[in-house]
């Protein structure tokens, strides 16, 4: 079985949002045709309280994108963004969400950040840190048969990476769909600098066009 994951295809992340990567709402019509691919569609949902701790604005005298620590791990301090229940954290109008079989939610606990669509930040050694908090993603899709993963989403060098490494980890074969993906991209090599620490974990990284799905 085979399990399409889209990462985060949300309003906030799209041009107009609150954190908006340039270009995501490009991946839109190529996930939708990526879909026929798959066995299972599931999608993961990015769904802060609007005082979580990765909120700028929730840090006193601190600004969008500088560096913090939250729950004794470094932090990126985003905007304001997929907040629970807002337009924001809705998905993009153009998804086709008929074929979700199943919505992860993720950042919920506003002490912790959760890139990844399977578990919450944090370290699984360091003493203090304490394991990761599962979103229930890996169990469901071992109990559907799933073996194999495709990713794709938003964005690319955060959550997108964070959940492929996961999914590799946790022995799911795993493929990163590069052009079904956007990425923040802060630094001029984030994005170079993701694709290289996913190979590096096994991910293995196509187009859909090498699958033979194009844009339309
Ligand atoms: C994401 C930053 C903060 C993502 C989510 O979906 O990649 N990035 N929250
Ligand atoms: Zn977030």
């Amino acid at each position: 079985m085979r399990a399409l994951i889209l990462v985060d295809i949300q309003n906030d992340f799209c041009t107009g949002g609150a954190l908006a990567v340039p270009h995501g709402e490009a991946v839109v019509p190529i996930v939708n045709r990526l879909m026929s691919l798959a066995d299972v569609v599931v999608a993961t949902q990015d769904w802060h309280p609007g005082d979580h701790g990765s909120f700028a604005a929730n840090h006193p005298g601190r600004k969008p994108f500088e560096l913090a620590e939250l729950g004794g791990l470094p932090q990126v301090l985003w905007p304001a963004h997929c907040v629970q229940w807002t337009g924001g954290a809705q998905f993009h109008p153009g998804l086709d969400t008929r074929r979700i079989a199943r919505v992860f939610a993720k950042g919920t606990d506003p002490g912790r950040d959760s890139y990844s669509g399977f578990f919450d930040n944090g370290s699984d050694a360091g003493p203090g840190l304490g394991r990761r908090k599962a979103t229930g993603l890996g169990d469901w899709l071992s109990a559907q048969g799933v073996s194999q993963v495709l990713v794709c989403g938003l964005a690319t060098d955060y959550c997108v990476k964070a959940t492929a490494i996961d999914a590799a980890g946790l022995g799911f074969r795993t493929t990163l769909i590069e052009d079904a993906c956007r990425g923040v991209g802060m630094q001029a090599d984030d994005i170079p600098a993701a694709l290289r620490a996913m190979r590096q974990a096994e991910v293995q990284i196509t187009s859909a066009a090498a699958l033979g799905v194009t844009a339309g």
